[in-house]
């Protein structure tokens, strides 16, 4: 028997009611998502998994040497390493995560051989790169010239703020439904440009930056990471989905407990990102500023989130 909270017990009965379900469909976070959807469309249109789409979707984003905050051309942390956050889940709760990894490109794809080829979730810094190297991903410098020169300039103060929506976006969070009905997620990120050496944000953390629950829905995060982690963000949002809110809803309610934990959230960015089990979607975040990308069989668009707070 489904338990719906009273909160949400009168919308979800009008939400839910004759709802057509919308499938195969994919979103993903902010305007990186149009083209890695693209590559997940490729493979959900043809009636392939939501797992292998949402690897090789965001596979794109990590391979883009442009995208400042994802895989290869990634900003480095403060000492000048680029360390890459990834983790995947699918329709039966296997995941697969790694953390502080250095110099491979498509960290994703490492975390879905943790998650299919050991007994393990999460393996991180150099044992997940020996593992790497061990199943044939390419050894591959990520700091790219302009990423360089980029943090070369940020030395001369060394002055650590995250800015919102400046440093801290772009890590991509993409969740699909197959035609069979069955969800997946990945989440992929370079984490916060000049980081302390060793930080692991909430991206591979998984019921963090993203959680699957095949019963329910799924959901991601994008923005600073110390604040998801402090609530188990995307736990959260699917947990709240599955007490009876939409996804919208569930991804306010996060980010007003984000909200009720801090002080501040004046230089705090926090977007959640969720896809029920149904095809419906939703999206919120603290400030504007967050969007993200959807596609359909007959839609492609970006669609900018609501939020709490405007800057
Ligand atoms: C982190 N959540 O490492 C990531 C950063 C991010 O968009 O989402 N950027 O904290």
């Amino acid at each position: 028997m489904t338990i719906i909270s009273s909160a949400f017990k009168t919308k979800k009965l009008e939400t839910y009611r004759d709802i057509k379900i919308e499938k195969p469909i994919v979103i993903s976070t902010w305007n990186h998502g149009l083209p890695a959807n693209k590559t997940a469309w490729e493979i959900l249109g043809k009636g392939g998994t939501s797992l292998d789409a949402v690897e090789q979707g965001v596979r794109i984003t990590e391979s883009d040497p442009t995208n400042g905050s994802v895989g290869l051309g990634g900003r480095p942390d403060r000492d000048g390493f680029v360390t890459l956050d990834a983790c995947i889940m699918n329709h039966k709760n296997q995941c697969g995560s790694v953390a502080f990894l250095q110099n491979i490109e498509n960290p994703i794809s490492v975390a879905r051989k943790v998650m299919e080829d050991t007994p393990h979730v999460m393996l991180a810094g150099e044992g997940a790169y020996q593992f790497a190297i061990e199943k044939g991903f390419p050894k591959k410098n990520l700091l790219t010239d302009g990423a360089k020169k980029d943090w070369e300039e940020w030395l001369k103060k060394s002055k650590y703020q995250p800015v919102i929506n400046i440093e801290n976006h772009d890590t991509i969070g993409m969740l699909a439904l197959d035609s069979l009905g069955n969800l997946a997620g990945a989440c992929t990120t370079s984490g916060l440009a000049y980081k302390i050496h060793g930080r692991v944000g909430d991206s591979p953390i998984i019921g963090a930056g993203l959680f699957v629950d095949n019963e329910v829905g799924a959901a991601c995060a994008t923005g600073l990471g110390e604040a998801v982690m402090r609530i188990a963000g995307s736990s959260a949002v699917v947990e709240l989905m599955r007490s009876g809110a939409t996804p919208e809803e569930a991804c306010k309610e996060a980010v007003d407990r984000i909200i009720r934990k801090h002080d501040s959230v004046e230089n705090l960015q926090v977007g959640f990102l969720a896809l029920d089990k149904n095809g419906q979607y939703g999206s919120y975040s603290i400030h504007n500023g967050f969007n993200f990308a959807l596609h359909t069989s007959n839609k492609e668009k970006l669609i900018d989130s609501k939020y709490r707070h405007k800057q």
